[in-house]
């Protein structure tokens, strides 16, 4: 059996730039509990936890095993927030909640070409939020009780976003309570 948390795990996932850390950020802030922001890409450069980087697509091959060991601690005792692009690596035993956020691929465009990615990666990014990538990838991850899709266009969704999320970290507390 998994331990009790007491405060939970929240896997906070979605294809780059639909607004993922600046969800996360505003959800610390606003939290009636202490929560820990994990960027995995960053994490992942400042601990090494790569196999190697690819210059074409700017992007690392994430050495998932090392990855985990990493997360284990905190992600098992809860308080923390999994901010990646994709979510079926972590153990269901860790993740209380999935957050899958969405955005009109247009808007994610602007978002990526304002990073500088290379072209392809654009391309490559857009055409897996209309496909639904990562929502497909967390329904079939985990119970679908706990998966929920948010859009993500603008200022009042991540106000609405976070108070709704901040909503069902009380709600969650009181049932573990229980
Ligand atoms: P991600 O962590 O998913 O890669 P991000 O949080 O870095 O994305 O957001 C990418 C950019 O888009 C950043 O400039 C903030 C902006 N953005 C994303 N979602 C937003 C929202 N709901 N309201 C306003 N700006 C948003």
């Amino acid at each position: 059996m998994s331990p009790k948390r007491t405060t939970p795990t929240i896997v906070m996932t979605g294809t780059p730039g639909v607004g993922k850390s600046t969800h996360a950020q505003l959800l610390v802030q606003e939290a009636s509990v202490p929560l820990k922001h994990i960027n995995i890409g960053d994490l992942v450069k400042e601990k090494n936890l790569y196999e190697s980087y690819d210059e074409d697509w700017q992007s690392y091959e994430v050495d998932e095993d090392k990855l985990l060991d990493e997360l284990e601690p905190d992600a098992s005792a809860g308080g923390v927030i999994l901010d990646w692009h994709t979510c079926e690596i972590f153990p269901q035993r860790w993740v209380d909640l999935v957050v899958v956020l969405r955005c009109d691929h247009t808007r994610l465009w602007e978002r990526l070409e304002a990073r500088n990615y290379p072209l392809k990666k654009i391309q490559e990014n857009n055409e897996a939020e209309i496909m639904e990538v990562v929502l497909d990838e967390a329904r079939s991850s985990y119970a679908k009780e706990i998966v929920i899709e948010l859009q993500s266009e603008g200022t009042q969704d991540l106000e609405s976003n976070v108070a709704r999320i901040v909503e069902w970290i009380k709600a969650w507390q009181e049932d573990q309570a229980q």
